[in-house]
């Protein structure tokens, strides 16, 4: 089956071809051409649904959307729904590892505990949708290690590993990951 991934960032594409281990024809939105729709909703599980949706009603194919983030306690779940814009238009996320270290120490806490969280949403063109959401919890991790996996992985230690998402194999990260969680919620809601 044809499947568009209706996102502009590289590395969940890597993941999600790694999770679907090759059982669709992977296009993306990038690839189609299609637009970047702006996020303008103020969940996780809003934003997937509106990518999806744009992707598929422009593609007439079906689309599958992810909207992500890292969430930090001390910080009332910041940056989540605004994970990818903390890093600015160069797409700086050591810049933004770098603020989220910055509010932190501001904040006075001494709370690491931080969540990513993974929304999946599949739309059928001009028909319906379904969304899921997984999570996984950790500690903020600094100074940052690993150049692995993209965004924040670096400075995030899942719960019961010693690796942060930056240092540990790309097959392990997606053994566990809040996408590998979310994509199995999927496979459930779908099938
Ligand atoms: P699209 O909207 O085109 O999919 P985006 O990067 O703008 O790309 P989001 O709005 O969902 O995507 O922003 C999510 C940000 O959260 C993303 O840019 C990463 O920095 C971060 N993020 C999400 N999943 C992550 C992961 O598995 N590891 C590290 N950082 C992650």
């Amino acid at each position: 089956a044809r499947l568009v991934v209706a996102t502009h960032n590289p590395g969940k594409v890597v993941e999600i071809a790694a999770i679907l281990e090759n059982r669709f024809s992977l296009v993306t939105a990038g690839e189609l051409g299609l637009p970047e729709p702006d996020e303008t909703e103020t969940t996780f599980v809003g934003n997937a649904l509106l990518k999806a949706r744009a992707a598929a009603d422009a593609s007439g194919l079906i689309a599958l959307a992810d909207d992500s983030g890292l969430s930090v306690a001390a910080l009332d779940g910041a940056p989540g729904i605004f994970s990818a814009r903390w890093a600015g238009p160069a797409k700086d996320f050591t810049m933004a590892m770098g603020k989220v270290e910055e509010r932190l120490e501001e904040s006075g806490s001494e709370d690491l505990s931080c969540w990513f969280t993974s929304a999946l949403a599949v739309a059928w063109p001009h028909g319906p949708a379904v969304v899921v959401e997984g999570r996984v919890d950790g500690t903020l991790t600094f100074p940052m290690r690993g150049t692995r996996g993209f965004g924040y992985d670096p400075v995030f230690t899942p719960l019961g590993f010693d690796q942060t998402f930056g240092e540990m194999d790309p097959a392990a990260k997606d053994a566990m990951s809040h996408r590998a969680l979310a994509f199995a919620k999927l496979k459930a809601a779908i099938l």
